[in-house]
């Protein structure tokens, strides 16, 4: 292995000296010339070199000086130094290895020695570099999600902390998005673990692709991962989420056994500044609970925080509304009686509209949001007889109107399997819906 050398020293007979050692062994490619520690510096600055080879007694510096000034150039700080001197003291050689010099030579030396010296010092630089390169690459995987290339947790963890305190110091925003594939358990088990990873590493790329400059994205687990935007306004982040859904939503993923193989996701954002949040868990439980939102409202739209536990769903824009109701609702124009079990008290409503989900209707009085409730419908049995059927629900949106309330109910877990009257409805519907 041939290596470079810079020799520095006033003397040019010394210079000589050396030169005459390195080139009869073979051993060196370039050997760079300087009889100053300012010459040496700016060679530095320009040529690749492996080891410095310098008289402590400089025209212009002394040698510990120049260790010093070394010791600051953050690319060359680890290059080997070999003293060569023939009076240093021993203080002066403790000095001179506590300020970085690898080795001291005393004059006169033998031909071979300095050879022995000089193999050795580069051989050391090289392991140490070699190293330094190894632990580069073990920090940048300890950051990285294998499967998507993306940031990990752990990686997202330490970034959040640190984007808390900016927007706390510089006053702005920080959006958090989180973001969960809609139903890819279905798709895991139709087409195997190794297509849902495809998947994955698909989706993780077009993530990647509408990133700005400071905005990142991680995988958070399974199927979840999380944009930060820094710097980034309620609108702003709203803008990008529509973005990344509908990029998900429109482009084909995977074509495989002739089957067209589209993703959506549904996205929760929590946009607040540092000093409104306490911590990182703190901004991720709130993004969380948007997307829960949004997972509600059947899915492929994005639900934004207004407040820590109140949550705006944003329909979908555009021509984007595929998956948009998890079920197909149908005019359903009647008067029902909607019961709070524990105010005792009930609420006529008139309701607008039926799905397998829910009921969405009109009342006079409000209806505490998030309550559940007993919907009583009325309708007429196969024998021409008006029958009621209670069904249980819990109110899932409300809205202030004029003079009057509109709010949604979404049916306990498919309950209304259990209401033969109100299935019965609801498929008629279907039937005859175009
Ligand atoms: P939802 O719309 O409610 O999110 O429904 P979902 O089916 O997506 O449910 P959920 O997000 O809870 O399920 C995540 C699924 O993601 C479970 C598992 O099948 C799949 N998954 C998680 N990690 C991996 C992975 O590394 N590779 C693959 N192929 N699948 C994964
Ligand atoms: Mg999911």
């Amino acid at each position: 292995m041939k290596f470079n050398v810079l020799l520095i020293d006033r003397s040019l007979s010394q210079i000589d000296e050396v030169k005459g050692i390195f080139t009869q062994s073979g051993m060196v490619d370039c050997l760079y010339e300087a009889s100053s520690g300012t010459q040496g510096l700016e060679i530095l600055k320009n040529k690749e070199v492996d080891l410095i080879i310098c008289n402590p007694a400089l025209s212009d510096m002394d040698g510990l000086q120049f260790l010093n000034v070394l010791q600051t150039m953050p690319n060359h700080s680890h290059l080997p130094v070999l003293l060569i001197s023939s009076d240093a003291q021993i203080e002066y050689k403790a000095k001179a290895f506590e300020l970085g010099a690898q080795d001291f030579l005393t004059r006169p030396f033998k031909p071979e020695e300095l050879l022995i010296r000089a193999k050795n010092l580069v051989r050391l630089k090289s392991t140490y570099e070699e190293l330094h390169r190894r632990i580069r690459e073990l920090e940048k995987t300890a950051h990285i999600d294998p499967l998507t290339g993306l940031f990990n947790r752990k990686y997202l963890s330490d970034s959040l902390k640190t984007e808390l305190i900016r927007s706390r110091r510089y006053r702005f925003t920080l959006a958090c998005l989180m973001i969960d594939i809609d139903n890819f358990k279905t798709v895991n088990d139709s087409l195997g673990h190794s297509v849902g990873d495809h998947l994955l590493k698909e989706l993780a790329q077009r993530l990647s692709h509408q990133m700005r400059g400071y905005d990142f994205a991680a995988r958070y687990g399974g199927d979840e991962f999380v944009v930060l935007l820094p710097q980034s306004s309620k609108g702003g982040s709203l803008a990008l989420a529509e973005r990344l859904r509908q990029v998900v939503d429109s482009e084909l993923f995977l074509e495989t056994e002739g089957k067209n193989i589209h993703l959506t996701i549904s996205i929760g954002i929590a946009a607040f500044s540092g000093s409104e949040v306490s911590s990182e868990e703190q901004i991720l439980t709130i993004s969380d609970r948007a997307l829960y939102e949004a997972k509600q409202v059947g899915r492929n739209c994005i639900a934004i925080a207004e407040s820590f536990d109140q949550f705006r769903v944003e329909p979908p824009k555009g021509l984007y509304r595929r998956n948009y109701r998890k079920y197909q609702r149908y005019p359903f124009l009647t008067t029902v009686k909607v019961v709070d079990p524990q105010m005792k008290e009930y609420t006529v409503a008139y309701a607008i509209n039926i799905s397998y989900g829910g009921l969405a209707m009109y009342a006079q009085k409000a209806i505490a949001e998030k309550g559940h409730v007993q919907v009583w419908i009325s309708l007429t049995d196969p024998n021409g007889k008006l029958r009621d059927e209670r069904v249980e629900g819990v109110v899932r949106w409300v809205r202030q109107l004029n003079d009057h309330y509109g709010f949604g109910i979404e049916f306990e877990e498919l309950n209304i399997k259990d209401h033969p009257l109100v299935l019965n409805y609801i498929q008629e519907a279907e039937r005859l819906s175009p």
